[in-house]
Order: structure tokens, then sequence, then C-alpha cells
């Protein structure tokens, strides 16, 4: 059976879905898992909708402690939501559980799979259309944040150890280089040398962390716009998705790489990379939008470091992506022979920009951090 296949009989089988089962497609919009809509017609003939992911385990290589993160999270999630009156079934993702009541099913090539409710109402977005709906992902970040503040940090399982340490992953870099496994490394002497001579730049917020400055909090770490549902008829940020890398982190961990992906005036796979840029307005308005909701939760070290932290994240996730080219792409999906060097292109053209706009992005951390005092 080719990857992107599944036999819908044994899905069927193994869930009480609501309704009677019309069709299935996929939804491929993340760069790990294989994601796919399930659609059913209940009673009143009304279109029921469920997720369906299949756990990339070359990444999750314990997909049984990833799933009781997840169970974990999502119930903590969950009891929040209602605490403050708000509706669990759109508010949080909600796991399915199957007909013997787990949180997940392996099919008969092995393979690992799990469901979620959709969330009715709903819709994503790949690139801002417009500042108010960054404004709505930061306030739904920040939220997710906040409820997540008293969770039991011990009972987390590190599903992807190291996942933004940026010194490991330069070293993981110097290691690909070293192997060349695709023959790679001669065509990109270029990016190699501008991750390397940012070395220095790895280190600062694990040290600052190791001095106990920076605390450790449960984080999101995969905080892309596109990680958030929105509300078709408000615009609001209502749920936060993609819970699989929900660790302990640093706050800003979440805040740099939603600007990195966000704040980007192109794609994250721009061609052309004159198009990229820092949009000054995006990153003010994300920063307003995050501490209205996170603010008083954050020390004056979470504050100082956001603007850095926007330039770290994107640094470091261009790094992955130039490791996985000289790699031979086997980490990130790629459509096409090149994309993961062409994404690794927009991140460093991106830190660049940011390198620039540093001292502006400090002054508006001051302004908005001087209104909030
Ligand atoms: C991956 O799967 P997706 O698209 O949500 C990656 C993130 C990267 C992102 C870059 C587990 O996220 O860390 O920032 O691609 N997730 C994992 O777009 O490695
Ligand atoms: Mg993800």
């Amino acid at each position: 059976m080719n990857k992107n296949s599944f036999d819908i009989n044994e899905v069927l089988n193994k869930y009480n879905f609501e309704g009677h089962y019309k069709e299935f497609y996929p939804s491929n919009h993340g760069h790990i898992n294989n994601t796919f809509v399930l659609e059913f017609v209940n009673n009143e003939g009304k279109t029921v909708k469920y997720i369906l992911q299949q756990i990339n385990v070359s990444v999750f290589k314990q997909p049984v402690q990833l799933m009781e993160n997840i169970v974990r999270v999502t119930g903590h999630l969950h009891d929040k939501v209602l605490e403050g009156g708000g509706d669990p079934a759109r508010e949080t993702m909600n796991v399915i559980f199957t007909r013997d009541n787990s949180s997940y099913f392996i099919d008969r090539e092995g393979r690992y799979w799990r469901c979620y409710n959709f969330v009715p109402n709903s819709y994503t977005l790949q690139q801002i259309e417009n500042p108010k709906m960054f404004y709505n992902a930061a306030k739904a970040f920040g939220k997710f944040q906040h409820m997540l503040a008293d969770f039991p940090i011990e009972t987390l399982h590190e599903t992807i150890p190291n996942f933004h340490n940026t010194v490991v992953r330069l070293e993981d870099l110097k290691k690909a280089v070293e192997k060349d496994d695709a023959g790679r490394v001669s065509t990109v002497k270029k990016e190699i040398e501008f991750a390397l001579k940012r070395e220095n730049d790895t280190a600062v917020l694990l040290n600052l962390a190791a001095e106990g400055l920076l605390p450790t909090k449960v984080t999101h770490n995969d905080t892309k716009l596109n990680n958030v549902m929105f509300d078709i008829d408000t615009d609001e940020g209502i749920c936060v998705i993609d819970l699989d890398t929900v660790m302990p982190g640093l706050s800003l961990y979440d805040f740099g790489d939603s600007i990195r992906f966000g704040a980007n005036t192109a794609a994250e796979d721009e061609k052309d990379i004159s198009k990229v840029s820092l949009d000054l307005e995006l990153f003010e308005t994300y920063l307003s939008g995050y501490l209205s909701a996170a603010g008083n939760s954050l020390n004056s070290y979470e504050i100082d470091y956001l603007p850095f932290s926007a330039k770290l994240l994107t640094l470091e996730c261009g790094i992955r992506f130039l490791t996985d080219y000289i790699n031979g792409d086997v980490y990130f999906r790629a459509a096409y022979s090149d994309h993961n060097l062409v994404r690794c292109r927009t991140q460093f053209a991106l830190v660049a920009d940011m390198e620039d706009k540093m001292d502006t992005m400090n002054e508006i951390t001051d302004e908005i951090k001087k209104e909030l005092s």
C-alpha cells in the first residue's frame, strides 16, 4: 500500500464515528505527519468531520509516549476551557479514542494512527492576510501558554530531545557536512558559511536558562501560523493545534517561531528571496497580542530577548533545512529536489533582514514594555 493511502474499512472498524461514512481526503500542510480529513453525515443530515493522522515514527520515535503527552495536555486544556466557561469541543483539540479505548491504533502494516475532532466552523491560514489575524494568532498562542502555566511539567515526555537546542542543531549540521551523504556539500558552501558565522548566537538563550534567568515552561515549540484554527464568523483564534512537540521549553521559542513564519513577507519556501523580509508592522502586532495574553507571566528577560528569539529560531530552522538538504531530505517532506535548500535560503535571508532591523525591533519591544508597566 502506498504511503499516502490506507484501508478506510480498517479505520472505520476501529472507531465509533458519528454518522454514515462519506469520504476522506488528504490535508497535508505540515512537513512531518500524514493528515487526512474523514467526512460523515449524521442523522440530521449534517456533515461531521474528523482528522486522521499517521504519526511519522522516524521523527517521533516513541509514539506511545507522544500520545500520552497529548492526552494529558488536551485533558488539562479541556478542564481550563470549561473553568473559563468556554466550549471544549472547539477551544482545544480532543483525541478520539478507539472502540477499545486507546488514543492510537496500529494498522496491519505496523503504522501508527490517531484521530482528533475537527473543530467545527473553523479555518487555518498559510499566510497572513491582514495584521488583525496575526494579532488573533498571538492571543491564541499566549492563551495556550497561559492555560498550561500550571500543568505538571515533570509528567511530560521529551518527545524529541534537544528540539530547540540551537547549539546541537549546529553540531548536527557540522556532522552532516562531514559525512556528505547525498554529495551536496560542494553546492551549499555559502549557506554553510552563513550558519557557521553565527555560532555565537546559538548558545545565548541556553546560557541564560542555565543561569536561571529564563524559566522552563510547557511550550508548544511549533507555533506556525497554520497551527491556529480561526473562527469562520469572527476570525478569532479559537484553538491551537499540532501538539506533537509540546514539551518543556522556553517561552521565547514559541514567540520566535511565530515571528519566523508569520511575519515573513514571503512564504517559507519562496524561491525569489528578494521577496523575503521581516514585516515590522506584523512583528509589532504579534508582540502586542502576545504580551496582552501572556505578558504578566513573563519575566523581564523573557521580554527583552523577544526580538533576538525571532532571529535565533529563524536561524535554527534554516540550519535544520540545510542539514536535511545535505543529508538527502530524510526528515522534512520535500515536494521537489531542492525544496529544503529553497526553505533554508528563505530562512537565512530573513535572518539577515532581522539583523538589519534588530535595533528597531528592540525599540518597538522597549516601547510596548513601557506601556505595560
Ligand atoms: C515541521 O510538521 P510541521 O510543518 O508542523 C517541524 C517544525 C519546523 C517546521 C518548519 C516535529 O513542522 O519544527 O519548524 O516543520 N516539526 C518537527 O516549517 O520537526
Ligand atoms: Mg508540527
